[in-house]
């Protein structure tokens, strides 16, 4: 299936957590406008295969009306108890064509009984229902997180149980395999499919779909193993790699302006598709009950670009395609197999043959960046290591070595022209079987550059793809590729505004235009009095352009000052303030009053005030005033979003007049 939808929607959405406890009333499930339509036109458009709901998370809470428990859509206002989310989500994927699965949290941190065998009914119980009810079910997600303090039916303690043993997997299995034969079941160990070992979005390069049967047991504490899988192991259990289009998996208003970039999005797939894995895409279901347009804007623009980069195959075109050797010079398996474009059909070398290659060639050169190789899996995968070299000037030059193959394997290789590209397989299990040969030119990936300048005035241009060229102007106008090319940060002191782009030199493309102007020269600031700095924390951290690195200041109480010494007096004429941009970001200041001083004895106040919307959006501020004097500064923050004493900076920036 390649890629699915994952959807997190729960209790969690309107009480703003990750991990409810289970102890809040079902009172505050209340989507205001739902619309499961909305979820699968967009999983459509953006094809995914299927989805899979979370009908029940670690709290317990169930979005079907289910016979066994109070705790669940039907004592929720959401369509006066009568709504059956499940219902409808299935109702829209089966109309729409897409299959349908579902995620149940063995943890239940609501039900009084969590612990003890009782328990074990009601769950098999919600499983049946689940199974039983709602059509074919393609996957049942059985999540790893296990066992902990909760609310457990007013007891409020900690539960902890044998993940291993309690549940009694092999029963459940066998549960799930009565009432729904087709069902894949996910576990961080199989038996299905299995964890990838990250939720960030990439599987091994190497990447076996075997693993050696019960070794890395529902995950934990071999779980770095799932990236890889075991050559030779004895289950068939490929890798599905489970990750969100937020840093969250439920949806918090707080990580709108952390949405996954579109190169983010687009490396996703490279890193599961792309290297044997399949990708399961969360979207966090707003309080609306909807896909927020973010997401539904960045996955239209990632289906476009992986629809662009394999819109044209230029395998079929090749003039020719010979191969070391056929097994048995058998016409059914001839080298061509891997062009015509059926995937039942596969070149076999001879048995003979310990180093087979097969190789393609052009009448003209072509120019080439990515390539596909599929193995015929139903034979499983046999590949262990490749090479692939092009022809360059009448000789072969290895561009690429690599190991694994299985179901897919894409490279994302240095853009090349050439007239032969050839692929040997160095080692495998077996005669290696090769169905799928795909040669692509993908266009390159522009987005507007970002801009960092450090604290000497060097402005650093970055952009996503590697082989991107950068322009960049200082005038105020938009660069084009007449303007002046960056090959490394410049020096930017006085006000300047920055603009660049990046392009495509061959075919002229190019991204979005990037500005940011530069008003001061940061080199004498320092935070005054000085400060004592440890590798993690650091006041340099305040000017040093770089939105990963963040200053902390901790005390008793609030108001915390932070004093700059710009060295000299200037004028001034307002200040940007980037808050801590970590997941878990602490200090970030809502409330301030901003003062001036030439001798940094007497102060004036220049500006108080609060910034609008930061808590929920803690991104660039931006506060200016008219002109003043100064030669310190004084930033004081009087509140913070979380009431501590903590104030954080990523970035802090004074603005000098013009
Ligand atoms: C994890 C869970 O704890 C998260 O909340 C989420 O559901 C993720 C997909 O799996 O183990």
């Amino acid at each position: 299936m390649e890629k699915y939808a994952f959807v997190h929607f729960s209790m969690n959405t309107f009480m703003d957590v990750e991990w409810g406890y289970g102890d809040v009333s079902a009172k505050h499930f209340n989507p205001t406008d739902l619309d499961c339509k909305q979820w699968v036109k967009l999983f459509k458009a953006s094809g995914l295969k299927g989805v899979i709901l979370t009908a029940k998370h670690h709290d317990g809470f169930c979005l079907w009306p289910s016979k066994y428990t109070d705790y669940s859509v039907k004592n929720s206002p959401w369509k006066d108890g009568k709504g059956d989310l499940v219902r409808e989500l299935s109702d829209a994927c089966r109309q729409a064509g897409l299959k349908f699965g579902i995620y149940l949290s063995p943890w239940d941190r609501n039900h009084a009984d969590y612990g003890t065998s009782k328990y074990l009914t009601y769950f098999r119980n919600q499983l049946t229902e689940l199974l039983t009810n709602y059509g074919d079910i393609f996957e049942v997600w059985f999540d790893g997180a296990n066992g902990g303090d909760g609310y457990y039916g007013g007891a409020r303690e900690t539960r902890k149980v044998n993940r291993r043993t309690y549940y009694n997997w092999p029963s459940l299995f066998k549960l799930v395999k009565k009432l729904q034969p087709k069902a894949v079941i996910f576990g961080d160990g199989g038996p299905g499919c299995r964890w990838c070992g990250d939720e960030e979005g990439w599987v091994g390069q190497t990447n076996w779909s075997t693993l050696y049967k019960d070794s890395v047991w529902n995950g934990y504490p071999h779980y770095k193993e799932l990236r890889y899988g075991h050559k030779g192991g004895d289950m068939w259990v490929p890798a599905e790699v489970n990750v969100s289009v937020r840093p969250g998996w439920f949806y918090h208003t707080s990580e709108d302006h952390k949405v996954k970039t579109v190169e983010q999005l687009v490396d996703f797939y490279y890193q599961s598709v792309g290297r044997n894995g399949t990708l399961l895409l969360n979207f966090p279901i707003d309080k609306r009950g909807w896909i927020h347009e973010i997401e539904s804007e960045r996955m239209l623009q990632m289906t476009t670009i992986l629809a662009r980069d394999f819109k044209d195959n230029l395998a079929p075109k090749a003039a020719e395609v010979t191969a070391s050797s056929i097994r048995m010079e058998d016409e059914y398996f001839a080298p061509e197999k891997v062009i015509d474009d059926n995937g039942l059909t596969y070149w076999v070398p001879s048995e003979k043959d310990k180093k087979p290659f097969i190789q393609l060639n052009w009448d003209a050169p072509i120019t080439f960046n990515r390539l596909m190789l599929q193995e015929f899996i139903t034979l499983g995968q046999r590949v262990s290591s490749f090479q692939v070299e092009v022809l360059l000037d009448g000789a072969w030059k290895v561009l690429d070595q690599q190991t694994t193959i299985g179901y897919k394997r894409i490279l994302r290789l240095p853009t090349t022209s050439t007239k032969g590209v050839r692929v040997t397989i160095l080692s495998a299990a077996a005669v290696p079987l090769l169905s799928h040969i795909g040669v692509y030119n993908a266009p390159k990936l522009l987005v507007a550059p970002t801009l960092h300048r450090n604290q000497k005035g060097f402005v650093a241009l970055r952009s996503s793809d590697p082989e991107a060229t950068l322009y960049y102007t200082l005038d105020g106008t938009d660069p084009t590729s007449a303007s002046k090319r960056y090959t490394a940060p410049f020096i930017v002191r006085t006000p300047i505004e920055v603009r660049a782009i990046s392009a495509d030199e061959i075919s002229g493309d190019k991204s979005e235009v990037t500005a940011h102007l530069f008003t001061s020269d940061k080199r004498n600031w320092c935070v005054f009095p000085p400060t004592e700095e440890t590798k993690s924390n650091d006041p340099s951290f305040l000017f040093d352009g770089e939105e990963s690195t963040t200053y902390m200041q901790t005390q008793k109480e609030l108001p915390i000052n932070l004093i700059l010494d710009l060295g000299s007096k200037q004028s001034i004429c307002g200040f940007t303030y980037l808050p801590d941009q970590a997941r878990w970001s602490k200090g970030i200041i809502l409330g301030y009053r901003f003062y001036t001083s030439l001798d940094n004895q007497h102060w004036s106040l220049v500006k108080t005030g609060d910034f609008s919307n930061i808590k929920n959006h803690p991104i660039l501020q931006t506060e200016t005033f008219p002109s003043v004097e100064a030669h310190y500064v004084k930033f004081q923050a009087i509140r913070t979003t979380d009431g501590t004493a903590i104030a954080g900076y990523a970035e802090f920036e004074v603005l000098v007049s013009k």
